[in-house]
Parts: C-alpha cells; structure tokens; sequence
C-alpha cells in the first residue's frame, strides 16, 4: 500500500518578529509573533511512504545529508508515530527562490513537509492541528499554516501554541521588495542563535506587545503607515537583542538600504524595512510606490526580488516523482 502526496506552501517574512523560545524542545516561544506568507515564493513537496529501504531527502535535487536530513527524518517519525505506520518514506522538495537567497525555506519546508505527509497518511487534521506539527519542525513553520497574515500564539504547550490567520492574503495588497545583500548561508543558525539568552530578551519583551498590538491593527485596517512604523521598531528591537549576543547578521550594505528607506519616506514614497536573521532588507510598500523605490534601489546594484500576500498551505495534484 503506498501514501502519497503533495503540497505547496509559502515562506513568510515577520513584521513582528520571534526570537526566543520558553521551551527548546517544543518550540515554544517566548513572544507571540506576525507575520505574512509571501506569495511569489513557494516550496513544493511530495512524500511518499511506502515499502522503502530508508528514509530518502531530495531538497532543491541534492539528497540531503546530516543535519538536514536528520530533521526531515524527526518530523516524519511525528507523522508515523501519529498514524502507526513503519514505512519508510522518499521525499521530494523543491524552491522557487534559491536556497542560497538568504529567504528561509524551513517555514515554507517544513509546512509544506507536514500537509504533504497529513494527507498522504489521510489524518483529517485540522488547520491548528496541522500549524502545531509544521511548529514542532520549525517554529515560523507553523505561521505559514493558515492564510495571509498570521499570528503565532505563543501558548503555554504543545497543544495550545499554533498561528491563525488575521487577514486572508487578498485583505491587504502590500508589497516585500526583498533587496539581497548577501546570498551566502549564515553562519549562526537561528535555532542556535536565539538561544543565546541576554538581558535585552527582557527589554524586548516589555515592548513586544505594544508592536503586535499595532502591527494587528495596521493589518485589519490595511494601514501601512501603522503597521509598517511597528514592524521597523519591532524589527530594530530584535536585531538589538541579537546584537547583545554578539549576533551581528547586518552588513554596512544593510545599513545603507535601511537608511534609504528613511530617506524615501523623507521624500513622501511612503515604505518601511524589515530585517530576518540576515543582512538582506525587506522594504514593505503599496503597489503605486513599488516601481520607484525598485528604480531607487536599483542605481544601488542589489538584486531584487518581489512578492505579495500569500495563501495558506494546500494540497495540489501535481506531483514531483
Ligand atoms: C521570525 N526568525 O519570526 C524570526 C525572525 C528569524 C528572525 O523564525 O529554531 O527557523 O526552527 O524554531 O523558525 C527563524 O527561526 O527557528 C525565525 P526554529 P526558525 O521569522
């Protein structure tokens, strides 16, 4: 008997952001966070269990290996634990974006990994069933979940820390300029970075909800100014945390696009940065501004890429073996 199937997901970019867990294991984080699934970018993946000698990882057509493969294999174990299956399992995963575009694909990896495998075992979960397990990969995993604008809920465990969607993707049309400054992996993971606990994680979290409060208003009442003001705060709040712990991710080439960006405001194009744990820039925008900060941008020699709200994570029929 084989168990196959496939499904899409997006990656996402947090306008308030999660740093930080109460509980390593679990992935439970210390602050709740938002975010937006970013539409032009996918991850596509086909699981297959079946009469397998092993457990096969094929991401973006390399098999992976090590660290990667171990926590493919882990979030596997959870669906075969869930449905009593021993099959082993070949899994096929491809980007849009490349991995080496400094975009995170473990969101959009692992939520696409836990719909693909939810179906092909038939399990009938239900959308916070399915944001807890995709959380239990990786933690901003389970915000690519639902639709649009999502809000993680830090919880207290296991079964009460999920994210739902604000806004559906068609609420809001704001536009990511995503302007690489470096393609090169990080060296620091974020798992392992955001464990480097400091006094700045307190300072953080005083100020916290103030951001998610705002940037949830600035969704539902689709005003940039609102949100795109909180999530360049929140953004700055994060980065000075990390910083605390010796996490420098920014670049001078950063520094440079985040001033531009206060400079095309100062000159009326309404925009507003946001920063991953990354050097490369976010400029969050409304369609009629988009083509003249690209131009702006652009005299700098940044590569651009560009996305807009995206859509829950689904099921499709295409499959890639
Ligand atoms: C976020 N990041 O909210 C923040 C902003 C990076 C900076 O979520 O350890 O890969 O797998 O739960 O989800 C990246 O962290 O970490 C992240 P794990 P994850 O988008």
């Amino acid at each position: 008997m084989k168990f196959k199937s496939t499904a899409i997901a997006h990656p996402n970019i947090a306008f308030v952001k999660y740093w930080g867990k109460k509980d390593e294991n679990l992935r439970i984080p210390l602050n709740n966070s938002i975010s937006m699934n970013l539409g032009n970018l996918w991850t596509k993946t086909t699981v297959e269990f079946n009469d397998f000698d092993e457990d096969v990882v094929t991401i973006n057509k390399n098999v992976a290996e090590g660290t990667a493969k171990e926590r493919v294999i882990k979030h596997l174990d959870r669906f075969r634990n869930l449905s009593g299956i021993e099959l082993k399992a070949k899994v096929v995963s491809e980007n849009n974006f490349p991995m080496s575009s400094g975009i995170a694909s473990s969101a959009s990896g692992f939520a696409a990994l836990t719909m693909s495998c939810a179906n092909a075992l038939k399990l009938n979960l239900s959308e916070k069933e399915l944001s807890i397990l995709a959380r239990l990969g990786s933690g901003s995993a389970c915000r690519s979940i639902p639709n649009g604008f999502t809000e993680w809920l830090t919880g207290t465990c296991n079964d009460d820390s999920y994210a739902v969607s604000l806004a559906p993707a068609e609420h809001f049309e704001i536009y990511d300029l995503i302007i690489i400054v470096k393609k090169e992996k990080k060296e620091i993971s974020s798992t392992t970075g955001m464990q480097k606990f400091n006094p700045y994680f307190y300072a953080r979290l005083a100020e916290v909800n103030e951001n998610l409060n705002f940037v949830r208003k600035g969704i539902i009442e689709r005003n940039l100014k609102t949100l795109g003001t909180y999530a360049e705060k929140d953004c700055i709040s994060m980065h000075t945390t990390m910083m605390n712990s010796g996490l420098f991710y920014w670049e001078p080439e950063t520094l440079k696009i985040m001033k531009e960006v206060w400079n095309l405001r100062k000159n009326g194009i309404e925009c507003y940065f946001t920063i991953d744990a990354g050097p490369n820039v976010h400029i969050l925008c409304l369609k009629d501004n988009k083509a003249e900060i690209r131009e702006k941008i652009g005299e700098l020699n940044f590569e651009i890429l560009e996305s807009k709200p995206g859509g829950k994570t689904m099921v499709i029929e295409e499959s890639l073996f």
